[in-house]
């Protein structure tokens, strides 16, 4: 008879120490400088956190961007912290990521976690965060489009390889008109009608970027609406492009579905919201193009059933994380659930989505956790049915789960 107790406390040791792979953040390495954001200041002004205090404050909205940041990180601890309980999942994260810094929440001295990140080189922090969080490498969300990121790797900043390159796409994809303007002024030969060279000098540009971020995927988050095939800019991109250059160069495309952008645009970064997707898509694309591989997410609780369904008819298909309103306690247990009980181990669970450096210790603190809860739940029933679960099998699995799904899937070793 299995000892529950025993088994899963075996399990949370494994979960808890197995390093992992994130394979989706907004991270930067200290060489970005301004880009890297890390310390009490940006994690309470992180834009969950602001869309919840304008919630209780909504005549500060216009105020609040023009106020500094210490006095907006002020603003929000007193309204969730101080003046209620900090119980929303992304409050709760604050103070675990203080707590497991050595921080005392009690004192809720906010003078005191200053000083300590204050006293932080952003060399030492990174090695205290991958130490307290367990990270083999993060993944980082890099734009071409973007001029502030763009000076620096034209500068060939210093290689932390701890941190790795996806090639974003959203301003290409999303913003056609935008990205042909700034193409056709980085001296590409395309124009907004798509005529002529556009396909092959975009090609052009995607094998620049390529070549100086070595991306391991490529990325772009869509609207609900995303249909493919599509007779609109992005249809075409994708079909004439961006497909046909995955598959040669063997990167993965990231498909994140179900972003409303800007809903309210008042509240900036805070402003988008999430709207069911169409789960055909993302079923003509496996089945159009099964030799380009697809890492999908979707933002709907409404889309994960059929995604799992989805991903047990294509091979090619490697659902991944619970993404942002999904990355809370219960909709983590709940997805994971289906997820196992559907795709076995044949999944990404988690990613991060980190913007401040400290979210990495307090995203995975609580994600372990739950992963933890649902694992033990599954390795009960096996054990149940006599099924021998020696500790070496059960870290492969979480070692499957954590980084060797994701390397495997990408046809490299990290
Ligand atoms: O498009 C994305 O990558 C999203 O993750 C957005 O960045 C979003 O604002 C976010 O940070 N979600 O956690
Ligand atoms: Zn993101």
């Amino acid at each position: 008879m299995i000892n529950r107790a025993e088994l899963r406390a075996k399990i949370g040791e494994i979960v808890n120490s197995t390093p992992l792979v994130d394979i989706h953040t907004h991270l930067f390495p200290p060489a970005f400088g301004g880009m890297m954001l890390r310390g009490i200041d940006e994690l309470l002004t992180y834009h969950y956190l602001v869309a919840e205090t304008l919630r209780y404050r909504p005549e500060k909205t216009e105020e609040f961007w023009r106020m500094p940041l210490v006095a907006q990180a002020d603003l929000v601890w007193e309204t969730l912290f101080l003046e209620r309980s900090p119980v929303s999942e992304a409050c709760r994260g604050v103070l675990t990521t203080l707590k497991l810094l050595g921080l005392d929440t009690s004192a809720g001295a906010l003078a005191e976690y200053r000083d300590f990140f204050g006293g932080l080189s952003p060399e030492e922090h990174v090695d205290l965060v991958c130490q307290k969080a367990g990270i083999k490498a993060v993944v980082m969300t890099n734009d071409p489009f973007d001029p502030e990121e763009r000076r620096f790797w034209q500068e060939k900043y210093p290689v932390d390889r701890r941190f790795l390159a996806a090639l974003r796409l959203d301003v290409l994809l999303n913003k056609w008109p935008e990205a042909a303007a700034h193409l056709q002024a980085a001296g590409y030969e395309v124009d907004p009608g798509m005529t002529g060279r556009t396909f092959p000098e975009i090609r052009r540009f995607l094998e620049e970027w390529d070549r100086i971020m070595n991306p391991l995927y490529l990325a772009v988050s869509l609207p609900p609406t995303f249909a493919f095939p599509e007779e609109t800019p992005r249809g075409r991109l994708l079909e004439n492009v961006i497909l046909p250059f995955c598959r040669e160069s063997g990167r993965p495309l990231a498909l994140m579905i179900g972003v409303k952008k800007l809903v309210n645009p008042a509240l900036r970064l805070a402003g988008d919201s999430v709207g069911r997707s169409r789960i055909e898509t993302v079923e003509n694309l496996c089945a159009a193009y099964p030799e380009n591989k697809f890492l999908v997410t979707f933002l709907s609780r409404e889309n994960q059933h059929e995604l799992c369904v989805a991903a047990r008819k294509f091979g090619n298909l490697m659902p991944f994380g619970c993404w942002w309103f999904l990355n809370t306690p219960g909709m983590i247990r709940e997805i994971t659930g289906m997820r196992l009980e559907l795709l076995g181990l044949s999944f990404i669970p988690q990613h991060s989505d980190a913007r401040v450096l400290d979210q990495l210790v307090y995203k995975w603190d609580h994600s372990r956790k739950e992963l933890a809860r649902v694992l033990t739940e599954k390795y009960e029933d096996l054990a149940a049915t006599g099924w021998q679960l020696p500790e070496d099998a059960i870290r492969r699995d979480v070692e499957g789960l954590f980084f060797r799904n994701f390397q495997e899937f990408l046809g490299i070793s990290l």
